[in-house]
């Protein structure tokens, strides 16, 4: 006991000194481009369809080979026309041709082109030729929803910018540069990551390189709403953090309209193009919440620019072990899932629809109320459809394993993708939790550096709660297992959750799992953020259960709830994982074939008998705290 209280002591006071020592409190590092939040509720033109692809394993179109600038033979980001070129000129030299390049369906990861680009690692150039209206008056934004892993753009031969993660929206102003017709936008897209990229190169699922969500050109006013976040105060009133950018933003007149509430404020920008309103609404407000997920429109006006949002409002709090929602206990019955959507051959498409499917079987079919979205921020339409459904989110960046946590440019990264990810999303009343990260090893450059996302996060959006997957200690205590939060980033976390495996890796057996005690602090909640075993559907075994059999799977969930309802401050579960998933590291023949099996269903959606293990002990703590 004793010793557990004292290492979490040590850590607390080592994490704070080195947490300043080596991070001192820097500006808040910010996306580079606009923020432009609810950019997917904007009206603009999308540039999903047919693009074309070209491979570069060498990157010759980047860099020539001898360093330096690439040569015009090479230059796919070029504006040129290259069949003319090449027929004005019998002696032109081009070994690319983008516009004669195949052509894939975009949004989609590059594993969608052909059969050959499953396990491509390495750069994609892509190409789309696009008419647009050329308004003189208005600004434009070219935002993409995501590009795995890192992008450099090309708008008619001119660089715009680069960005790195996977997983997060940005944009460029493209005032200016658009054509009325045959738009030239290049985008190379490179998945190739190392220590020093996040997530690392070894992660448990599969990469999908490429232009994962949509990419649309959007015509906004010269001053427009960029962020506006918009949420209820413990003291039941509405905040509203308004910025607006352009040459008028310094003393503008906004006005703020949430037509159900009767609310309808005016106000002026500061100099900055800022504005805080707090508002007493005049009509009582319904809470979101599971059980009545109420959405609200909100409007804002500024100059010509009109902005909305639909947002629900909830307060979201910790008591001692407790997460309260609406000042009320709420347990949370979870499961984690992949942005991986259901069939034989999914390709990480998350439209409305899959959202849907995945959360309502989650929701209805389980009984849950809590969803894990790992190990990354997934797209828009998940957390649209998690707000709208009811179900209580865990946003996470890939801070996953092993990356440079030493590394100060690794640090900076990670910082503006967090950032990316929270003014992304501050808006989605069904995010509870802000995960840091995933099971990252202790030291003490890892430990400053998660410190250092943990304040981030608490800087951008303080109504939250953060949490991360922390590693655990094991010793004996009396004869007796006794399981403890090894981990210093405990002390920078409101919510300590841990992912637990015993009886899947390494020797225990299901019948002892039961019997580990849990020695925790007893001021902050408890989650188990990950357990969950192998079964292939269909795979069932005579005598004992085995391992990958469905009867082992759904002892391994009896076992485990059994030790989960030996601890007192459990304040959730999000087992791993709702549906089978993609993993080139998990290659068993005929029972995991790149599929990582610990799914309650198959890739296909068909239920293992573990489903209806969790499902009836959901039923049992329903209306629990
Ligand atoms: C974990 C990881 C998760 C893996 C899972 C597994 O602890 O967080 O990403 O997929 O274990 O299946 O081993």
């Amino acid at each position: 006991m004793l010793n557990g209280a004292i290492r979490r002591a040590w850590g607390a006071l080592a994490l704070a000194v080195f947490g300043l020592l080596s991070f001192p409190a820097a500006g808040q590092v910010m996306p580079e481009g606009p923020i432009l939040a609810a950019a997917d509720l904007r009206a603009g033109q999308d540039l999903s369809g047919q693009w074309n692809w070209s491979i570069d394993p060498y990157r010759d179109g980047l860099a020539g080979f001898h360093g330096g600038e690439a040569g015009p033979s090479q230059r796919r980001h070029a504006d040129a026309d290259v069949a003319n070129l090449r027929r004005a000129d019998p002696l032109a030299l081009f070994e690319y041709d983008m516009d004669a390049a195949p052509v894939a369906m975009l949004p989609a990861s590059w594993l969608t082109h052909s059969p050959q680009m499953r396990h491509y690692q390495g750069l994609v150039w892509y190409q789309r030729r696009f008419d647009a209206v050329i308004d003189p008056a208005s600004r434009s934004i070219l935002r993409f929803g995501a590009a795995n892993y890192s992008a450099e753009v090309w708008l008619n031969g001119k660089r715009l910018g680069r960005h790195e993660g996977g997983f997060t929206p940005f944009a460029f102003e493209v005032t200016g540069l658009l054509r009325a017709r045959g738009n030239r936008l290049v985008v190379a897209v490179d998945s190739q990551r190392s220590s020093h990229d996040v997530p690392p190169p070894v992660t448990d699922w599969e990469t999908y390189g490429g232009i994962t969500r949509a990419v649309r050109l959007i015509n906004l006013p010269g001053t427009f709403v960029d962020d506006a976040w918009v949420r209820l105060e413990a003291d039941g009133r509405i905040s509203a953090d308004i910025r607006i950018d352009g040459v008028q933003k310094a003393g503008l007149p906004v006005r703020l309209i949430i037509p159900e509430l009767g609310i309808d404020q005016r106000a002026t920008t500061d100099m900055d193009g800022g504005l805080a309103l707090r508002i007493t609404p005049r009509k009582p407000i319904q809470r979101w919440s599971p059980d009545s997920p109420k959405l609200y429109r909100v409007e804002i006006s500024a100059g010509e620019d009109r902005w909305h949002d639909i947002v629900g409002f909830r307060t979201l709090s910790v008591q001692g072990s407790q997460i309260l929602l609406n000042g009320e206990p709420i347990f949370l019955r979870g499961i984690s899932l992949h942005e991986e959507e259901l069939g034989a051959d999914p390709t990480r498409h998350i439209t409305d629809a899959a959202a849907d499917a995945l959360l309502v079987e989650a929701r209805d079919g389980l009984g849950a109320n809590f969803v894990r979205l790992a190990h990354y921020p997934h797209g828009e339409p998940m957390l649209r459809a998690a707000d709208r459904l009811g179900m209580i989110v865990w946003s996470e960046i890939p801070v996953y394993w092993r990356i440079a946590f030493d590394d100060p440019a690794v640090l900076e990264k990670t910082r503006r993708m967090l950032a990316e990810m929270i003014l992304r999303d501050r808006n989605r009343a069904s995010i509870a939790l802000w995960s840091v990260g995933n099971e990252t090893p202790i030291g003490d450059a890892r430990n400053g550096f998660m410190a250092r996302l943990a304040l981030d996060v608490r800087a951008l959006d303080p109504d939250r709660l953060v949490t991360a997957a922390l590693l655990t200690g094991r010793e004996m205590d009396g004869g007796r297992q006794v399981v403890t939060i090894s981990d210093p980033l405990a002390a920078s976390v409101d919510v300590l959750a841990v992912n637990t495996y015993f009886g899947w890796y390494g020797s225990d057996r299901l019948d002892d799992i039961g019997t580990f005690g849990w020695d925790l602090p007893i001021d902050k909640p408890f989650l188990f953020s990950e357990f969950g075993a192998g079964a292939k559907l269909g795979y069932h075994a005579e005598g004992p259960p085995q391992k990958f059999t469905e009867e082992y799977q759904a002892d391994y969930y009896r076992a485990t709830l059994a030790m989960a309802e030996g601890i007192p401050t459990l304040a959730g579960l999000s087992p791993w994982v709702l549906k089978d998933f993609r993993s080139p590291r998990r290659q068993l023949p005929g029972i995991q074939d790149g599929w990582n099996r610990k799914g309650l269903i198959s890739e296909t959606g068909e239920r293992k008998q573990a489903f209806a293990v969790l499902a009836e002990w959901y039923a049992k703590r329903e209306g629990t705290r």
